[in-house]
């Protein structure tokens, strides 16, 4: 939420100053070159240009915020063609003529897409003898019905309203904090409906007909709107108990009860933690305190590709058919993650079972293993699918730190890809790198399998849906249906999407 403010906006009557562009400083990398966009203040608010030039420099466009020399586009918001001509007249800019005069809806549909889109003809303010032109009101997403549930919908990667989503997801996650579940997934919920709108909230309008969108929710988009942020947010993000659980559960093996305890002992920083000598810490917890700069800083794609095929070099050493998946959010298309989930299966039914054992030593001997935990299997296929949406599996796993060598990563390009690298591991070379190891047999994979990918939020979904609308119970391990009362099969994701009646949705589109 780091709204640019400008501070010289051009008056309505007065007469806009002409810079040329050879002089100015534009600090914004701009992918579309040859179109130079303007956005008209005239009725379409300063908050709100300001707003919208920023999501159009975000996007690459090159915005300027007074009308130079070198602008090509002037996008205006419920005005006609004749008044901005008149606008253009009376402030006596010559070039008048040369400019595409063109509605507001030609910028939300380029923002939609990404990039600069074909100009139609109703996109063109018209200008008529008769001074009574009109204009396309801008097209807005929530035309379209949009499902309730995250996994009828399409949710990539990319989301164009993050500035609103980015603050759902605080106010959630401060909510977990409290252990006020109710609100928390309300939130969560409205986050996942503007994370799969495929144009820009540029108003309230926008968001007509959308679901679980609330009055709290539409106060918050609305202060967004007007001011570019929403002060109940910065509240949240300030205060000391949102910020002192923010870093607790940053370390590795600290959870919400972790977290509350420290919290009412006083302590605050991570500073604090590392301090109190005589705070007793799990073997899990010190390793990630131990580690903590290296695992805040993420995982590259590179090095979850690494880590991949490490671990799928040495499962292969033993069961040379055995099927290494990286899954979680890389393989929903993240360029980055907190850690590398690794599904391991074999097809031969029951050989997976000595994997994870021997991989372990393999990793132990070869110096790799910075911290392990492993955990059995406590599978019962006796019982039905679980019944909360949030339960985790009872797959054999391991929680790991290992050391990557930095030569292992192809082309150690990390400087490249967003995140900071701690000052003393530029000294090492090695990093320390969360991976999740889970064991699945080959007729569970299917569900594993999309278990794992995620997003938590459409997985959450999709047990729910399937409860909820098929009276079926889906979990990690197996699909039950409560009318036939028999389970059903599945040797694909694909299959798993049809038994519940659902469209597939690839995992790219999978982000909610
Ligand atoms: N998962 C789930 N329910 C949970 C926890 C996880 O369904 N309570 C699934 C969904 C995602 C997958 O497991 C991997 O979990 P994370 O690694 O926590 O999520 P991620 O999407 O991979 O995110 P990140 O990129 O931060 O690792
Ligand atoms: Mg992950």
């Amino acid at each position: 939420m780091d709204l640019v403010r400008s501070s010289a906006l051009v008056p309505i009557k007065k007469k806009p100053k002409l810079v040329h562009i050879s002089s100015a400083f534009y600090p914004y990398e701009v992918k579309f070159k040859g179109i130079v966009l303007y956005l008209l203040e005239r009725k379409m608010g300063t908050s709100r240009r300001n707003f919208l030039m920023e999501l159009g420099r975000k996007r690459g466009f090159h915005v300027e915020n007074e009308l130079r020399d070198s602008v090509t586009h002037i996008v205006a918001e419920n005005n006609s063609g004749e008044e901005v001509l008149k606008w253009l007249n009376s402030a006596k800019l010559t070039k008048a003529n040369a400019y595409q005069i063109l509605d507001i809806s030609w910028f939300t549909e380029c923002m939609g897409a990404g990039y600069p889109i074909k100009i139609e003809h109703r996109h063109q303010l018209q200008v008529q003898e008769d001074c009574s032109a009109t204009f396309n009101p801008p097209v807005s997403s929530s035309c379209v019905h949009m499902s309730p549930y995250a996994c009828q919908r399409r949710t990539p990667l990319q989301d164009i309203n993050r500035i609103f989503t980015d603050a759902f997801d605080i106010l959630a996650e401060n909510y977990e904090f409290w252990e006020n579940k109710g609100s928390r997934v309300k939130f969560m919920r409205a986050s996942a409906i503007l994370k799969s709108l495929q144009s820009p909230i540029i108003s309230i309008k926008d968001l007509e007909g959308l679901p679980l969108l609330g009055d709290e929710m539409k106060y918050i988009i609305e202060d967004i709107l007007e001011e570019g942020q929403c002060c109940r947010v910065v509240e949240v993000q300030n205060s000391e108990r949102y910020k002192a659980f923010k870093v607790f559960t940053s370390i590795f093996g600290v959870g919400l009860k972790t977290a509350e305890k420290w919290y009412r002992m006083g302590l605050r920083t991570l500073e604090d933690i590392k301090n109190k000598m005589d705070l007793k810490l799990t073997s899990m917890q010190k390793h990630g305190l131990l580690y903590y700069e290296d695992i805040l800083s993420y995982v590259s794609r590179m090095e979850a590709d690494a880590v991949a095929h490490l671990v799928r070099t040495i499962v292969c050493e033993f069961v040379p058919d055995a099927v290494v998946t990286v899954t979680g959010g890389f393989r929903r298309g993240k360029v980055v993650g907190h850690d590398v989930d690794l599904l391991i299966t074999c097809p031969r039914s029951g050989v997976e079972k000595n994997i994870l054992h021997n991989t372990i030593n393999v990793l132990k001997n070869q110096g790799r293993l910075l911290f392990h935990d492993i955990i059995e299997s406590t599978f019962d296929d006796t019982k039905r699918p679980s019944r909360c949406v949030d339960n985790l599996d009872h797959y054999q796993k391991s929680f790991l730190i290992l050391k990557l060598l930095k030569k292992e990563i192809e082309g150690e390009k990390t400087k490249d890809e967003g995140w900071t690298k701690p000052e003393e591991a530029d000294r090492r070379d090695w990093k320390a790198v969360r991976v999740d190891l889970v064991i699945t047999p080959q007729e569970q994979y299917a569900f594993a399998l999309l278990g794992w990918t995620g997003s938590p939020q459409f997985e959450r979904d999709l047990r729910r849906y399937a409860t909820q609308e098929k009276k079926m119970m889906l979990d990690n391990h197996a699909l039950f249906d409560k009318t036939k009362k028999i389970f059903l099969r599945a040797r694909t994701e694909e299959d798993i999407f049809a038994h519940l009646g659902l469209d597939y949705v690839e995992p790219e589109q999978r982000n909610a």
